[in-house]
């Protein structure tokens, strides 16, 4: 087994104290950041897989869930570089509701690496909280909303209404996560939609740069 494939089931297993080392091996061995990122991400795939056929319960999604962190933290420093000018500020937060963090913590590093300073809201974040936060942080120029869970799809959809609503300007808005379409982020009035911490960052370049 290649140390990419150790790491993936390490992560499907739950071992949060032997991650860092294997994912630090993978490295040592030459692969690329990215590769053994996706390689969690896969794993977490089959975590939810076997959750949904009940094979395994919300403890060992939870376990899984620290080991990729566990993996994330050794990445960071090769993922997250990026230029020192500033595009603004980008509030960030999973939606009122919604506990899932990994999604929401990797957008937030992609965005940083294309040149946002982040303000991370962290998760179960309420509408008003976000607008607390363009507010009272300088330069806000995107606010990014993430959402795992069908029923807090609506939640999203009250957050980006309070947004536009709010009378504040000067900012865009883009959402993303599982469940979220572009068509949902249309018909909710977000700027933008992503489907991956990826082109997240690509699109918060773009909108920023566009205005
Ligand atoms: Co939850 N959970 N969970 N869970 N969980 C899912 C999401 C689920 C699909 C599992 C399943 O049934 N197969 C399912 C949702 C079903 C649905 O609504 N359609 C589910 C459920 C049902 C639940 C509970 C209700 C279970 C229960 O209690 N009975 C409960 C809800 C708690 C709550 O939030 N109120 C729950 C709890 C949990 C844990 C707390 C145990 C844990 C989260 C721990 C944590 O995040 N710190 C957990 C986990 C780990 C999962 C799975 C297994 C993995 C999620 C993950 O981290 N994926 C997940 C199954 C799955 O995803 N296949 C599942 C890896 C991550 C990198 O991907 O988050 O999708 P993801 O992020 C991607 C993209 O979505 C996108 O970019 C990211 C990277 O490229 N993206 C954005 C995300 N945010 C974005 C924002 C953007 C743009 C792109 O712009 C702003």
């Amino acid at each position: 087994m290649s140390k990419v494939e150790e790491v993936k089931a390490h992560v499907e297993k739950g071992k949060t104290k032997l991650i860092s080392g294997l994912v630090q091996a993978a490295l040592d061995e030459g692969d690329a950041a990215m590769d053994i990122l996706q390689a969690m991400v896969d794993a977490m795939s089959v975590v939810g897989e076997k959750f949904s056929a009940g094979e395994i319960f919300v403890p060992e999604m939870l376990i899984a869930a620290k080991a990729m962190s566990n993996g994330v933290d050794v990445l960071k420093p090769l993922l997250a570089g990026g230029p020192s000018k500033s595009l603004g500020t980008c509030v960030i937060g999973t939606v009122q509701g919604d506990l899932h963090d990994i999604g929401k913590n990797l957008v937030a590093m992609m965005v940083e690496s294309t040149g946002f300073d982040i303000v991370d809201l962290g998760v179960d974040v309420p509408a008003d909280k976000f607008i607390d936060a363009v507010k009272t942080n300088e330069n806000v120029k995107l606010v990014a909303c993430s959402g795992l869970l069908t029923t807090t799809m609506p939640a999203m959809k009250d957050t980006v209404a309070a947004l536009k609503s709010s009378g504040l300007t000067g900012f865009k808005v883009i959402v993303g996560g599982a469940p979220v379409t572009e068509a949902f982020a249309t018909e909710i009035g977000a700027d933008a939609y992503a489907p991956d911490a990826g082109s997240a960052a690509v699109k918060a370049k773009e909108l920023v740069t566009a205005a």
